[in-house]
């Protein structure tokens, strides 16, 4: 009922009258605004005006499935797109749906995560309503090792859909975070199951703050967000479009060489401090050099002191400028 009012106030360009509408659904006045209720909490904008009936004024920043659904521009990822109001992790329940025999390319975003969660366990805010946090699920037929490359074809995919979508230009830092003005915008997890060294399914998990104003103490001097940044919201379902878009892109070409060979030139012209001094903190130690990029395995190659070059696998390590987070 929902969505038939939905589409009955975007048909008409004036008022649309509650009688009318109740007529016509052969349901009560009070079912009606129950459903205007709920669709001003997906973020609609309706005016109600007595004696005249309801008006969609705004279709605001709306994140919905019928929302997504109208918008989406890919050819197969999202085909299958369910958007939750509260989960506990986006990339939990895509492996919940996972196991449950989900298809390749569904799609999962929810307006809150309640256990956001970030690498090796940490936590990854996720207010309602004003970030993207949205995870997909593959199932590939190529080899397990091959795996951690899918985050970096995310990055670009974030990076390129948000400077189609605001103009902003922002920059990667290798493997999984988007920054902006030496601040963190995004955070992506790639999680993976595997069977006897097969892949059964992956999940690329990815975290966007869009329209948030304010974050926790503890990272409000490194995270940020597009509204901080550009200075106005942005419609996150034209975001989620525009990145979801980009990805398939970047997969279609990451598949023709299962390797970063036709990628790692944008890529590398996207990362933050190339060619400058960074911090490696491994497991073993932390140890300084000069980023040279990343190589067609997705590595990035660290120069040493002593002129050899090292090349860094991602997973076990963090990569910090000399100078704070970037
Ligand atoms: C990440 O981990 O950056 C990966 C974050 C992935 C989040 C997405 S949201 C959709 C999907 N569902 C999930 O549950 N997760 C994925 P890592 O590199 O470990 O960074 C985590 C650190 O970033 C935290 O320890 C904080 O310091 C910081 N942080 C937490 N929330 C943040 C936020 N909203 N913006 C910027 N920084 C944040």
């Amino acid at each position: 009922m929902k969505t038939e009012i939905l589409k009955r106030l975007r048909e008409t360009d004036g008022y649309v009258s509650g009688q009318e509408l109740c007529e016509s659904l052969g349901v009560s006045r009070t079912a009606v605004w129950k459903c205007i209720r709920q669709l001003e909490d997906e973020g609609y904008v309706i005016e109600a005006v007595r004696n005249r009936g309801y008006r969609l004024a705004d279709s605001g920043d709306v994140l919905s499935e019928q929302e997504l659904g109208r918008l989406l521009s890919t050819r197969w990822l999202g085909k299958n797109l369910v958007v939750f109001d509260e989960v506990d992790s986006t990339n939990n329940e895509a492996r919940r749906m996972a196991e449950k025999g989900a298809l390749e390319g569904t799609v999962i975003l929810a307006a809150r995560q309640t256990a956001g969660k970030g690498r090796r366990g940490r936590n990854w805010e996720s207010p309602r309503g004003t970030g993207i946090w949205m995870s997909f699920l593959l199932r590939p037929e190529f080899e397990p090792s091959h795996a951690s490359m899918l985050t970096l074809t995310a990055a670009m995919a974030v990076a390129q859909g948000i400077r189609r979508t605001t103009g902003l230009d922002c920059q990667i830092k290798w493997p999984n975070d988007i920054v902006i003005n030496g601040k963190k915008l995004c955070g992506i997890l790639t999680e993976m199951s595997t069977e006897d060294n097969q892949i059964r399914y992956i999940v690329v998990g990815i975290g966007i703050n869009v329209n948030i104003r304010e974050f926790p103490e503890e990272i409000s001097s490194t995270a940020t967000s597009l509204l901080l940044e550009s200075g106005h919201p942005v419609r996150r379902a034209v975001l989620v479009d525009q990145v979801l878009r980009a990805w398939e892109e970047y997969y279609t070409e990451f598949l023709k060489t299962l390797d970063f060979q036709n990628l790692k030139k944008e890529y590398n012209a996207c990362l933050v401090n190339n060619g400058r001094q960074v911090q490696i903190l491994a497991p073993q130690g932390v140890w300084t050099g000069v980023s040279l990029g990343i190589d067609r395995e997705g590595q990035l190659l660290v120069e040493k002191p002593d002129g050899s070059i090292e090349p860094v696998v991602s997973g076990e390590v963090s990569v910090r400028g000399v100078y704070g987070y970037v």
